[in-house]
């Protein structure tokens, strides 16, 4: 242990402990702005300034280790002073437009901003040095960049695609797209997984902003707005809007939704069912022929996985099943079948998706799984847009009676909900597979050694006497690992889950942010809550999924379950 003085209160911490987490022990939380534990402690900030008894200089908490009779002052004269400098210095670059900013009462900058009690006008000089192409999903505002690196740690370490570098010198210094591509080329290969979103500290990289669009469609008659929403959105949209977990509800959000004025909601774990009874039964099919295919078969209902796959490992797009995403599904059967069976004239329906992703909202445009004859799915927005349209509107959800999805198309079980947490596609479908196979049901926790926050994860079970191997990877760095261990014949696996965002879309790049820590095991955890206590846990039982075979789809692989449900690989 290592003894040593914080402000002069005396206290003993573990050798290799950072100063700043020595002063969060006491209950002392040094402000910074670029670290994030874990992904980036450089010090670039230079706002977690301290001082040392006996040293001219201060140094940095989130990256200087204690020492045996350290004396630190957190908040001596000096360092608030310096702090308050360096703070003014990152304040005159940055674009101050705190009022029409999507990080408003949610910034970092600004709350420290508030706490050093800056009320004076700070110098500005601020251009946008860079074109950016504000059609993309990915919105980048130079003039509000702190060059606090997260952006480029969690593209490099967490998810190793490599977009963002730093570009320029001295005062010009700042953040760009590697080799000076536009962030919408091929060549900068972003997955648009929107984890650089999530992590930057201020506003400078946001989603593009769809609510108005979604609005125009709800002000006019003529349109029939259909709203789904996925299955990881609903243990997360109440943090933004300050309610607790436990008051978070589906129903209360439905409710919301319906104060919002949505004709229709329905349910996005619906549509995961049918993925499942359409992905189950590919994959048995590919059992049965398996000289016919190339292995593993890969999940490809992430947008972000597909794009990186595409960009990176292209010889493996032929091992994606070609079921479409649940968004898409619902899509495509949005305006078929729910339309004549609700007795709606499809080209009347205005398709509304609330995911907790930043790619989907790319995914709606790609033209190989719009099948309807129409647009399938017309806009996404992600679970801030939603929460920001929530407190637009004055919606107190905390206080909103439950309230139902609306007739037929709004009944999920909970293999569908656990779509939103890494392992949760792949328990669902093996739940399924086994019963297609063997007629009967396995216990519905049969297949929980995929659960858990592990990057890479692999389990091997037997299913009608064959051994299936199975593999799990969230987070495109741990996507790139196992795809190299396949393709070097380091392992071989018969089916394999991957999600873009660790923890997969729980921690989305669409989901609410708190800046400095990562949600997605907390919110996975309760999607396996909900599974635990519904009274279907099988995708094969949903009753609107029955229904959809019956009356409108024929079975799984049908001729119209692969038009409208099925892409073909290149897609
Ligand atoms: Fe996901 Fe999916 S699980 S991709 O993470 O397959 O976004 O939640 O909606 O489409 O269902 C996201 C979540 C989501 C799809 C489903
Ligand atoms: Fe990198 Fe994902 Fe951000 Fe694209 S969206 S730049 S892949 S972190």
């Amino acid at each position: 242990m290592v003894n040593l003085t914080i402000n002069n209160m005396k206290l003993s911490v573990q050798e290799g402990t950072t100063i700043l987490r020595a002063a969060r022990s006491v209950g002392i939380e040094i402000p910074h702005l670029c670290y994030w534990e874990g992904l980036n402690d450089i010090g670039a900030c230079r706002i977690c300034v301290v001082e040392l008894a006996g040293m001219e200089k201060l140094v940095s908490a989130c990256n200087t280790e204690v020492a045996e009779g350290m004396e630190i002052y957190t908040n001596s004269p000096k360092v608030r002073q310096t702090r308050k400098v360096n703070l003014r210095l990152i304040l005159s670059e940055h674009d101050c437009t705190c009022a029409i900013c999507t990080r408003s009462g949610n910034c970092a900058l600004q709350t420290i901003a508030r706490d050093l009690g800056i009320a004076d006008p700070i110098y500005k000089d601020i251009t946008e040095r860079f074109k950016w192409n504000r059609e993309f999903p990915l919105i980048r505002n130079a003039s509000k960049c702190i060059k606090c690196m997260r952006c480029v740690q969690v593209c490099d370490d967490i998810q190793s695609v490599h977009v963002w570098e730093m570009t320029g010198t001295a005062q010009r210094t700042s953040i760009g797209v590697r080799d000076g591509l536009p962030i919408d080329s091929a060549n900068a290969k972003c997955s648009l997984c929107g984890q650089c979103i999530t992590h930057c500290p201020v506003g400078a990289l946001r989603e593009r902003n769809d609510t108005d669009i979604v609005l125009d469609a709800l002000s006019d008659p003529e349109k029939v707005v259909m709203v789904q929403f996925a299955p990881a959105v609903r243990v997360a949209w109440g943090e933004k809007v300050g309610m607790h977990r436990v008051e978070q509800t589906t129903g209360k959000l439905v409710a919301a939704l319906k104060q919002i004025g949505f004709d229709y909601v329905f349910d996005t774990v619906y549509s995961a069912d049918m993925t499942i009874m359409e992905e189950g039964s590919e994959f048995i099919e590919r059992l049965k022929h398996r000289d016919d295919y190339s292995w593993p078969m890969f999940t490809s209902c992430c947008p972000g996985w597909l794009r990186f796959v595409k960009s990176e490992f292209p010889d493996y797009v032929q091992n994606l099943s070609t079921a479409k995403s649940p968004q898409q599904m619902f899509g495509a059967l949005g305006k078929t079948y729910m339309a004549e069976k609700l007795g709606i004239d499809p080209s009347k329906i205005f398709a509304v998706s609330i995911m907790p992703c930043t790619a989907k909202k790319y995914e709606c445009d790609v033209e190989e799984v719009n099948d309807s004859g129409f647009k399938d799915v017309d806009v996404v927005i992600t679970t801030r847009e939603l929460d920001n349209m929530i407190m637009a509107d004055g919606i107190n959800a905390e206080n909103l009676p439950e309230a139902s999805f609306d007739d037929f198309f709004g009944e999920g079980t909970g293999a569908g909900v656990i779509f939103g947490a890494t392992g949760g596609v792949m328990e669902a479908a093996l739940r399924s597979a086994y019963f297609l196979l063997t007629g009967e049901n396995p216990t519905a926790d049969a297949f929980k050694n995929v659960r858990g926050m592990d990057g890479w994860k692999e389990a091997t079970f037997t299913v009608a006497g064959a051994k299936v191997r199975v593999a799990v990877a969230s987070g495109l760095g741990n996507a790139r690992r196992l795809l190299t261990a396949i393709d070097a014949g380091e392992v071989e696996y018969d089916f394999v889950e991957i999600m873009a965002c660790p923890g997969g879309c729980s921690g989305g790049g669409g989901q609410p942010i708190t800046d400095g820590t990562e949600m997605a095991c907390v919110r996975g955890e309760e999607l396996y809550n909900i599974d635990s206590t519904q009274p279907i846990r099988f995708s094969h039982e949903n009753p609107s999924v029955r229904m959809t075979y019956e009356e409108y789809l024929g079975a799984p692989m049908s001729h119209r379950a692969h038009e409208l449900l099925h892409t073909n690989v290149e897609a």
